[in-house]
Order: structure tokens, then sequence, then C-alpha cells
């Protein structure tokens, strides 16, 4: 295409290897060149750029200075692994990021060698550097060799406990492991908590290390030493030793902090750790978000994630949504209880905005409570939260509440206390593909005592399971809602209080009854108009609850048609295993009733639109109409036989 930049020196550039001949200057003008090929492409895939842009130079760096794949490379998040994937022999495709059989947008040890660990949750880096650094040392064999291990980690993943523990085990372990943190002053909002302030008094003045150097009567640390390069940067390794950081104190010699754009320090300082090394290092570089990218650098995400968009304006290609997203109805719905219940607040773990709780942090601002990527502990302090008299309601996407089971067993479902789980892109989720699909909660939620558990099936529901679940004190409770736009529902004035385990029924029909649990009662509903146009008339009802079960609809159900099927967004061991042991120990199968359940079939399926990732689920309206058509054909040759 016309408009793709001119890259004369990144064409030469297929894997990381063609780098060593390059020049230092010539490795400064490969970086300017990989951040417009980055831009470029990601302006016609959309996805998360300004993570990217931040690390262009240092991934130009890790790449001239180690030996990937043979050193082992792994960016935490890897959100910011694009520029890592063009230089990796992933330039022809990069232009299919997080398209239908293209490229993940993050790392994957299944598209490539280079990317030795998969990650898209956060903070996993540091424990898996430390694993290839111990595999190593332990004689481990792999084709591509074992070399040294590097971690790059954002400060907003810098803030989660797994970080801290494996930085505790490294240091312990004191194996030669380097850790890069990539200092952004960013996550996907800016940065909360205590650790995000100590970092920045890291180098809120320069006279902090200078004073330190002083002191031990070492040399200046800061920027002006690396007019020298090298030499100066390993004077600066010897000055290391003066450090008193948080770091060094969990075992880590720390070098920093260094201008992460700037690779007359990048380059010699990594050269230098990695030349002397003997231990776990921590690297401390700055960079700015969105880097080199003005439209990202101006936004206030800079530029985390976004749409396809025009390069020269920056203006993103949105389609226009026809009715509000399923998070706005959630925030505001939440927020206008919020208005009338003191009682009520909200934990987010690091997405404000992905949650919609924006707008809790706007009109409720002591109420909100964004602590950092952190789902273990922000469950944990809901449940306190419960216990000393208030309403939490804990809001976050169903994959990375994973994070946070144990937390949801122990201090929260064993103890009985209200919090309001809601849970965010339930089901398949599109673009971020297989590492953020919501598909397990509602078999890990609602195999719990005592935890009640709903699925929204249009943004009207939604809104009455928030109001439902805000009135219920009973013990905890759960609400599920997918990513992206409602149905375009009338929506109520008010919301109303639901009856706990009580579904409904949409349309009465005969012969087959459908039972769907969450949004795909859409999907239901067409297949139902389409099997009526062949003489069928099925039944369709809404559980609403997958736990506890209306046992009356579904017996009923049962026993007034000859099969029943069940539809669910999620794993199996769900809402239809639920239904069917249910039904099993009722003896309803002794007499006979075909039964079916739809749910997401047994493999991790990669990234796609959703309505892409539900065909090949086999959960769209024609897979439901060819159920009902097998079970029902089933039947009637049964019947013959
Ligand atoms: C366990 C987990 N929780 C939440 C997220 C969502 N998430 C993706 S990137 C990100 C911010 C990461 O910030 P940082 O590590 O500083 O990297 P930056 O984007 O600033 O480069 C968050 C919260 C996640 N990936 N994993």
């Amino acid at each position: 295409m016309s408009d793709r930049p001119v890259t004369p020196l990144l064409d030469t550039v297929h894997v990381p290897a063609d780098m060593k001949r390059l020049s230092d200057a010539q490795l400064r003008q490969l970086a300017d060149e990989l951040r417009a090929e980055t831009i470029s492409a990601v302006s016609e895939t959309g996805g998360h750029l300004g993570a990217g842009l931040g690390v262009v130079e240092l991934t130009v760096a890790l790449h001239a200075v180690f030996d990937t794949p043979k050193d082992k490379l792994v960016w935490d998040v890897s959100h910011q692994s694009y520029p890592h994937k063009i230089l990796t022999g992933r330039r022809d495709r990069i232009r299919t990021l997080r398209q239908k059989d293209g490229l993940s947008g993050f790392t994957k040890r299944s598209e490539s060698p280079f990317d030795p660990f998969g990650a898209a949750h956060s903070s996993t880096s540091i424990s898996a550097a430390l694993g290839f650094a111990v595999a190593r040392d332990l004689g481990g064999t792999i084709e591509s060799g074992l070399g040294d291990a590097i971690a790059v980690i954002g400060d907003g993943s810098m803030s989660a406990g797994m970080a801290f523990e494996a930085m505790n085990n490294a240091g312990h372990l004191k194996k030669r492991l380097f850790v890069i943190l990539n200092d952004n002053e960013m996550s996907i909002a800016p940065p909360v908590g205590a650790l995000s302030s100590y970092l920045s008094r890291l180098y809120a003045g320069e006279p902090f290390q200078e004073f330190r150097a002083a002191a031990k009567g070492a040399v200046s640390l800061l920027p002006e030493p690396f007019r020298e390069g090298a030499k100066r940067a390993k004077d600066m390794l010897k000055g290391m030793a003066v450090g008193g950081t948080l770091f060094e104190a969990l075992g880590f010699s720390y070098v920093g902090p260094i201008d992460g754009h700037d690779l007359d320090q990048l380059l010699p300082v990594l050269r230098t750790v990695k030349a002397r090394a003997t231990g776990p290092m921590l690297i401390h570089v700055l960079t700015k978000k969105g880097k080199g990218y003005g439209p990202a650098e101006r936004a206030d995400d800079k530029g985390h994630a976004t749409a396809r968009f025009d390069v020269v304006t920056g203006k993103q290609q949105k389609a226009p949504s026809n009715a509000p997203s399923y998070t706005s109805v959630f925030g505001r719905t939440l927020t206008d209880l919020a208005a009338r219940d003191p009682r009520i607040c909200a934990v987010t773990a690091a997405m404000p905005d992905g949650t919609g709780l924006n707008l809790m942090a706007e009109r409720y601002p002591s109420r909100l409570f964004d602590v950092g990527i952190a789902e273990q502990h922000g469950v944990t302090f809901a449940g306190a939260l419960a216990a000393g008299g208030m309403r939490p309601f804990c809001a976050m996407y169903s994959t990375f509440l994973q994070r946070g089971y144990d937390q949801v067993v122990h201090d929260v479902a064993l103890q009985g206390l209200p919090v309001r789980f809601a849970i965010d892109r339930a089901g398949l989720v599109g673009a971020d593909g297989a590492t953020h699909a919501g598909s397990f909660d509602i078999a890990y939620l609602a195999n719990l005592p005592g935890m009640v558990v709903m699925a929204a099936a249009d943004e009207a529901e939604l809104m009455h399971m928030v109001a439902t679940a805000a009135a219920y004190d009973a013990g905890p409770i759960a609400f599920r809602y997918p990513r992206g736009e409602g149905e375009g529902v009338q929506m109520p004035d008010a919301p109303a209080l639901l009856e706990i385990g009580k579904g409904r029924v949409l349309r009465q029909g005969k012969q087959v009854a459908i039972l769907s649990f969450g949004t795909r009662l859409g999907e239901t509903l067409k297949a139902a108009e389409a099997l009526e146009a062949r003489g069928i008339s099925p039944t369709v009802a809404d559980a609403r609850f997958a736990k506890p079960l209306d046992h009356a609809l579904i017996l009923q159900l049962a026993a007034n048609h000859e099969a029943l099927i069940t539809i669910e967004e999620g794993a199996v061991g769900g809402f239809g295993s639920h239904v069917a042991q249910f039904l099993a120990n009722e003896g309803v199968f002794d007499s006979g009733l075909k039964f079916r359940s739809m749910v997401l079939p047994d493999t991790f399926i990669d990234h796609a639109s959703p309505a892409d990732m539900y065909e090949s689920a086999g959960l769209n309206a024609p897979h439901i109409e060819a159920h009902v058509l097998e079970v029902l054909g089933a039947a009637v040759l049964g019947r013959r036989a």
C-alpha cells in the first residue's frame, strides 16, 4: 500500500540476528522505522498501540544486545509485543494482528519460538523468567536453547502480588536474571497506590541517586554520565551497590532510572549488565506510553487500546452503536443506586473505565476503590467491606476474577459475605482471544455453597440484576454480562427486584423447550422464529439464575415437552451441567426426556470477532435450530423404531 512507511533498514531485518551487524546509529534509525511500522499496522488492525510505542527503543536494544530465542525474553501482559513481533519474523503477518486466523495480540508459544511464554494476564513475567533461569541452571534442554532470562514488566503490572512473590523468590535463589521495569507512569488508567508513588520518588529528583552516589563518593549516576557511554555505564554498575531501593531489599541489584527512549543509555547499560551480572538485576527504565505518535500521547489512556484509525489525524473508526453497552448500563445503574444508598461502594482492579466504574469515581469518589492490578486483594478487601456493613460491588472481568478465585471461595463464600460480583466480559470477547475469554465463571461460581449466580439476557435485565444484587444481603451474589453493546431493548424507568431463583418464560410452545442462561437468549429467539416457519413451535425460557436453579420451572419444562435444551455462554460444568444433574437426580431421564446442553466447546478458541467465535463455538441461532431439529428428528426416529 502506498501510504505504508518507508523502512529501508527494517526491510533488511527479518530476525534479530540481522540486527547484530547494525551500528548504534543504524539501530536508532531502525527504532524510528519500527515505530512507523507499528503505527501503520495498528492503524489497519486496531489493538494495543500505546504500550508498544513506549517500548520501541527498548525492544530494539534488547534484541540487539541479547540473543533471542536462546535468551528468553518474556513480555509481561505482552500487549506491548507488537514491535517485538515485527522484529522476530512476523512482519509479513503483522497486519493480521487480532484478526481471525491472524497473529495474536499477545505473545503465544505456538506462534513463534521468540515467544517463550504466553501471556495476557499481567504480572507473570518474573515468575516465568525465573523458571527459565532455573531450568537453565538445572540443565534443562529445549530446542531453542536456554540462555539468559529477561522479564519486561510495566509499573502497573509490577503492583500485583505475583510480581513480588516472584521477586522474593528470585532474590532468594540468586540466579542471574534480568527484570526490566518499564515505568511509564501509566497502567490502563493512571496507576494507583503506594508502589506507584514510590517509583515516582525514585526519579522525582535527580538528587535522589546523586545524593546517594555522592555520599559514597561514587560518580554521578544520572543521565549526564551516559554521554560517555559504556565506560560510564560500567561506573554506574559499580555505583549500584550504593542504592538502597525496595528492589535491593528483595535481593536484586538495581540500575536506573534510565531514559528508555535513548538508545545511547539503553545499549551500554544492557551490554554492561549482560557482560557483568551474576545474580538478579532490576533495570528501571523510564518510558512514555504512546511515545512518538501525537494522538496516542495526547489521549487520556495514551493509546492503550484503539480501533482502526487514520494515521494522519488519529481519528478512530468506531462503528456507531445502536444500544448502550452492558458496561455503561452497569455503571449508570450502580451510580444511581449509590445515590440513594450510602452503603453501596465498588472495587475495581485497575479497570475503572473498562468496568464502567468511572461514573462512580466521578460522582462518589470516596466509595470507589481502584486497588491496582490486584484481583486477589480486591476480592478479600470487598469481603471485609461487606463484613463491615457496606454493600460492596466487586466489578471484574470474568477472566481476571479467575485470579481472585481462592479469595472468592475462602474469604467471601465460606463466610457467607454479601459481596456483589459484577462480572463483565462474560463469554467470548473477540479480538483479545482465548486469554480473555470469560468462559469459566458460571462453573467456578455455581459450585460454591451459598452463592447466587445470575446472567443478564439483555441490558434491561442487567439493570434489574444490579438492583437485585444491591438489595440482597443474605450472602454472595454474582451477575454476568458480556462485552459490547446491548440488544437494543426498551429500558425501564427504574430497575425491578427479581425474585431469587426464578426464571421466566418468553414464549410458550410445545414439543421442545429451550432454556437460556444469559445473552444467547437473542439467538434462541431468532432460532425459535426460524423453527416456527418449519412448523415447530419451541417454548423459550430465560433461567436468569444458574444458582439457585428454578426447580419448578425446569420440572415443568421437562414435563410438558419431549425435549429440553439448555444454552449458555460458558464452558462445560456450568448451567447446563447443573440442570442435567438436577434432572438426573429427580429421575426425569428415567422416563425418557430428550436433553441437550449447548456450551462452549472444550477448546480454547482463538481470537476473531465475537460473532465468528460464537460461530466456531456452535452457539448461534442456526446451531440452535439444528440442535432442535436433531433432537426432535431423533425423537421421531426413536418412535418409529
Ligand atoms: C490480571 C490482570 N488484570 C488486569 C489486566 C488488564 N490490563 C491489561 S494491561 C493493564 C495495564 C498494565 O499496565 P503496565 O504494566 O504499567 O503496562 P503499560 O500498559 O503501561 O505498558 C491492565 C490493567 C490484565 N491484563 N491482567
